[in-house]
């Protein structure tokens, strides 16, 4: 469970860091578990051009049963109750990694941007990110305006009309409206932390990543929890490891 302090923070900020909330032998094993998706295949796996490194793997938890219950731990689908206040389910899931000298930016967007055109009604979904590597400032880090989520939508253009999952986005924004919001709001934040560490964002936060000039691979799994009700069908819909349409309750009680 998180204090009423951290839910503030959560609610005003747009963003939530709990440090160790993984260790030992759990953490160990999804790290492991990251190490095994390497070696597999298929449709959910986005790899690097040169090394072959994962980039994206969708729905890694079809693959490893480690991570399929680290999604349904009781503390996490505790945590995520207290911020969204309603029965929720996993509308996508992913391991983002970002390899030492390769992988390439996430320019600034706000995920329900794109997730609008998956049918999500409104910008309330959380993103659990679990620190599978070190973050440090080198190894790519994820970006942040602090409390941008209380802006609604920001001013963007369309800019890759066919990107799926692209790193050239398909919604970008300018630079004019980066600055606004930096001045309108707070001064740019990398999320740093260690392995284990629990980080915890809101779908409508503005936020980013460059390129990793670490030694480290940075490793994120992103698990994004959307409200039961807050999502419509959608003429054509992404395919289900990308947004699941499986909208089993993850309850908050065991
Ligand atoms: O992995 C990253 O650095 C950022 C990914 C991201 O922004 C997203 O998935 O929305």
């Amino acid at each position: 469970m998180i204090t009423k302090e951290q839910l503030k923070h959560y609610s005003s900020k747009g963003y939530l860091i709990l440090p160790k909330m993984y260790q030992g032998e759990v953490l160990a094993s999804l790290i492991t578990a990251t190490e095994r998706l390497e070696k597999l295949d298929g449709p959910e796996f986005f790899r690097e051009k040169n090394s072959g490194k994962i980039r994206t793997v969708f729905a890694p938890e079809k693959f490893d049963q480690t991570i399929a219950k680290l999604i349904n731990q009781l503390e996490l689908r505790q945590i995520i109750y207290q911020i969204l206040g309603e029965d929720f389910y996993l509308f996508q899931s992913k391991l983002n990694t970002k390899a030492c000298l390769e992988s390439g930016v996430w320019t600034w967007h706000q995920d329900f941007k794109f997730w609008k055109e998956d049918g999500m009604l409104q910008a309330n979904a959380v993103t659990a990110a679990v620190l599978l590597s070190d973050v440090d400032i080198a190894n790519g880090p994820i970006l942040l305006i602090p409390g941008t989520h209380q802006e609604g939508e920001v001013s963007s253009y369309l800019n890759n009309p066919e990107g799926v999952h692209d790193e050239n986005l398909k919604y970008m924004i300018h630079p004019s409206t980066l600055s606004s919001m930096c001045e309108k709001y707070e001064p740019i934040v990398p999320l740093l932390g260690k392995a284990g560490d629990l980080l915890l964002f809101h779908s409508n936060v503005l936020h980013a990543s460059y390129q990793n000039m670490g030694y480290l691979d940075r490793k994120l799994l992103m698990l994004t929890f959307n409200p039961i009700r807050n999502i419509q069908e959608v003429e054509h819909p992404r395919p289900d490891y990308m947004v699941k349409r499986n909208k089993a309750v993850l309850s908050p009680n065991s």
